[in-house]
């Protein structure tokens, strides 16, 4: 799936602003027919959570509705013209002047309607219903009823069955744009080695339409490649070579320009241009490969979050992230616990970050109640996250799910489906899950990589770090020799209070969570199987609220929630600042 762009032949504009909101506790909205516009709005900003601007909504999760007026920009009436909405958490209804466009489910992916033939010169009337309530059958799940036999229960509000706010609403921007009729619908690119040559393989797909031609241009690094094809039907096949290529790494994030432009007579008629990193990764035996050399991972598990926008997209916060990981040596990061802004994603290839893209399926559960309606949700996240990701030279590794409650047998059938599913999308990167049941887990070895979570001397050997890294030692290398391959640590941590200290170190003190982190990198250092490390978290972020959640914020931060260093940052940065991969 392409993000819209502006260029001669293709036109974008941001329907971000003020809406006019309007909660609907008693589902009584449609009836009174809201769907055509409704009155007595609130204005609330897009993007940006409800929860987090309105007081009275703070825990409300169940429907609300928001509508916006725009005209359609001048000259636009021969085009074919799409609404994309980059995320609206968790289920929205669309209604474009009355006519209802149609619903998508689950937060953090994009979904788009071909509006060309409602649009009106003036007075569009957009209508959006969103349900956020936490259900079962949802992806992630929430208000689980307890089972005896599992672990978890409802110990906190809103009954999340994961640990950070529920936030809801119109998360990203919402797009309307504007292509010609028969214009490129996906590029899906595939990049090799050969020798000192990198080969681009493109495969282009279009609106049907009359035979065009497809010129393709890969410029860049002081090369300069074109390719011209038939594209006659809906899809379209080139290689390009590229002699002498650069490649993308983090060291040195090389990037060309993909010119896609289709030719009618000689003229173009559309055009798009794609960032291209030609690189390969891989797994062999215990290491990561990218280029053909191992690499090792130092990162964080993050959170969309901020005050008052909540889970909305900002892209200062994205660029001050960055430049946090940066200063603390990071070369990489998970989308937990679900894909984050494509914007985002952009920067990871310009700037050099490696990233384990993460599907919403956070918490799942295998139970029969539900199953069925998980599963497709959690398979049609899997192809929304490839779909819109797959182009990026920074996305290593596919992580379809977070601790997922998979220690009985039922579990793995279901994994195994999703597994394949995910290598038939894309056989070129390696697929994994996050899991914190180790040994206990029905479908660890499925996973080309394994990835763990581990807590020792937090959430057990609890104030014992020394013990717990006894415990930890055992764990990993019982795992790598059942299991030999590439095994990456993607969360490990401890809350600190900011400002808290005390010597000798004791739990939530800045120092006990400098010595936890270091005392697990040490670890590291000492197995050579371990094949990356990601910290939890960047920043201390907002919860559910529960006892063990004070002022319902998740204090795993090295950096406070308004991004200021606790000493474990610091400590990281001795650790990692200058370390090559
Ligand atoms: C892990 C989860 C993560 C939590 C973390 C914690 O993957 O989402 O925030 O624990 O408890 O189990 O801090």
């Amino acid at each position: 799936m392409l993000f819209p762009q502006n260029n001669a032949l293709r036109q974008c504009i941001d329907l971000s602003g003020f809406w006019d909101f309007r909660p609907d506790p008693d589902h009584t909205g449609s009836a009174a027919g809201w769907a055509e516009g409704f009155s007595s709005g609130r204005p609330i900003a897009v993007p940006g959570s409800w929860n987090s601007q309105l007081d009275d909504v703070r825990n409300a999760l169940g429907d609300c509705w928001y509508q916006t007026r725009f005209s359609r920009p001048w000259g636009w009436q021969e085009k074919r013209v799409h609404l994309r909405f980059g995320s609206v958490n968790y289920l929205a209804e669309v209604w474009l002047n009355g006519v209802r466009l149609g619903e998508h489910e689950g937060g953090h992916l994009p979904f788009a309607f071909d509006v060309t033939p409602l649009l009106r010169a003036e007075d569009n009337r957009l209508v959006v219903r969103v349900d956020a309530a936490l259900a079962p059958d949802r992806v992630p799940p929430g208000n689980v009823p307890p089972d005896p036999r599992d672990a978890f229960a409802n110990t906190q509000y809103p009954a999340t069955s994961f640990d950070f706010f529920p936030f809801a609403g119109i998360h990203r921007p919402v797009l309307l744009y504007a292509t010609a009729p028969e214009a490129i619908t996906d590029l899906t690119v595939v990049t090799g080695i050969d020798g000192a040559h990198g080969t681009v393989h493109v495969r282009l797909e279009r609106q049907s339409g009359q035979a065009a031609r497809a010129r393709l241009t890969l410029r860049g690094h002081g090369a300069e490649m074109v390719e011209d094809v038939a594209a006659a039907g809906e899809s379209a096949e080139v290689v390009l070579t590229v002699p002498d290529a650069a490649l993308w790494s983090p060291q040195f994030p090389a990037l060309y320009d993909l010119t896609v432009e289709l030719l009618r007579g000689g003229e173009a008629f559309d055009r798009y241009t794609l960032p291209v990193g030609i690189r390969t990764v891989a797994v062999e035996g215990d290491r990561l490969l990218l280029n053909g050399q191992p690499i090792y991972l130092r990162g964080f598990g993050r959170h969309e979050d901020f005050p008052v926008i909540g889970r909305g997209y900002l892209p200062a916060l994205v660029i001050k992230d960055y430049e946090l990981m940066r200063w603390v040596g990071a070369n990489s990061f998970r989308t937990t616990h679900y894909p984050y802004a494509e914007q985002m994603m952009d920067l990871a290839d310009r700037l050099g970050f490696l990233v384990i893209d993460e599907t919403p399926a956070v918490g799942l559960f295998f139970r029969p109640d539900g199953l069925e309606r998980r599963m497709a949700v959690w398979k049609q996240q899997t192809r929304e996250l490839i779909a819109r990701d797959k182009n990026h030279p920074a996305v290593i590794l596919w992580s379809l799910a977070n601790e997922p409650h998979s220690s009985r047998p039922e579990a793995r059938a279901c994994f195994q489906e999703v597994f394949a599913l995910a290598r038939a999308l894309d056989p070129t990167r390696p697929v994994t899950f996050v899991s914190h049941l180790g040994l206990a887990d029905a479908a660890i070895d499925l996973g080309d990589v394994i990835c763990l979570n581990r807590y020792k001397g937090w959430y057990s050997e609890v104030g014992q770090l020394d013990e717990g890294m006894r415990v930890l030692s055992a764990e990993l290398d019982a795992l790598h020799e059942k299991y030999p391959r590439p095994v990456i640590m993607t969360e490990f941590g401890a809350d600190a209070v900011a400002g808290t200290h005390t010597q000798p170190p004791e739990m939530f003190s800045e120092e006990y969570q400098a010595e936890l982190i270091a005392g697990y990198i040490d670890l590291f250092r000492e197995k050579p199987y371990i094949a990356g490390e990601h910290v939890w978290n960047l920043c201390d972020f907002k919860t559910a609220q529960a006892i063990h959640r004070v002022g319902a914020m998740n204090l795993k931060g090295v950096f406070t929630q308004d991004r200021r260093p606790k000493l474990a940052a610091h400590r990281l940065r001795e650790r990692w600042k200058n370390r090559s991969l």
